[in-house]
């Protein structure tokens, strides 16, 4: 099933310099760019997006983390595309993310962890409107999808 995902490449990766290459990693597996910004986040939007954590002792470090510099928020298309893209992005825990994994190969902390992926599909809907207005979401056809999905898409 087609679906939509949210990733938040985060500002430890633009600080980095590895913004590019994280987005290229979704792109060469085939994934629709359908949405793409750089934000300068506010405490607002960071509340609203990390709401289920807000109780949590590592709740004020996440806001601080994720508002002290400019991150790329990306909206992603393709086929479980939720669960592909929390496949690639890696285990929360450092010692956990595999190898392969953007986490596994480029991150050694918690926070900082360089990447979110929305973890299902009502937190999809809702982290992309979060994230999106309406009209900031592309929708398009690839001439290469017919190599890349098949000749049925
Ligand atoms: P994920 O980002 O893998 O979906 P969540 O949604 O459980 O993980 O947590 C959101 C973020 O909160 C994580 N990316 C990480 O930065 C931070 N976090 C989660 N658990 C902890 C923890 N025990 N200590 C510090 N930071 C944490």
């Amino acid at each position: 099933m087609t679906e939509r995902t949210l990733v938040l490449v985060k500002p430890d990766a633009v600080q980095r310099q590895l913004a590019g290459r994280i987005i290229a990693r979704f792109e060469e597996r085939g994934l629709k760019i359908v949405g793409l910004k750089l934000v300068k986040v506010d405490r607002d939007l960071a509340e609203r997006h990390y709401a289920v954590h807000k109780s949590k002792p590592f709740f004020e470090g996440l806001v601080a983390f994720i508002t002290s510099s400019p991150l790329v928020a990306v909206a992603l298309e393709g086929p479980n595309a939720i669960r592909m893209v929390r496949a690639m992005v890696g285990a929360t825990k450092p010692a956990e993310a595999a190898p392969g994994t953007i986490r596994g190969d480029l991150a050694i902390e918690m926070i900082p962890n360089l990447i979110h992926a929305s973890d299902g599909p009502e937190t999809a809907a809702t982290e992309l409107a979060i994230w999106f207005q309406p009209h900031e979401l592309v929708s398009y056809q690839r001439e290469i999808d017919r190599w890349v999905m098949g000749p049925e898409s």
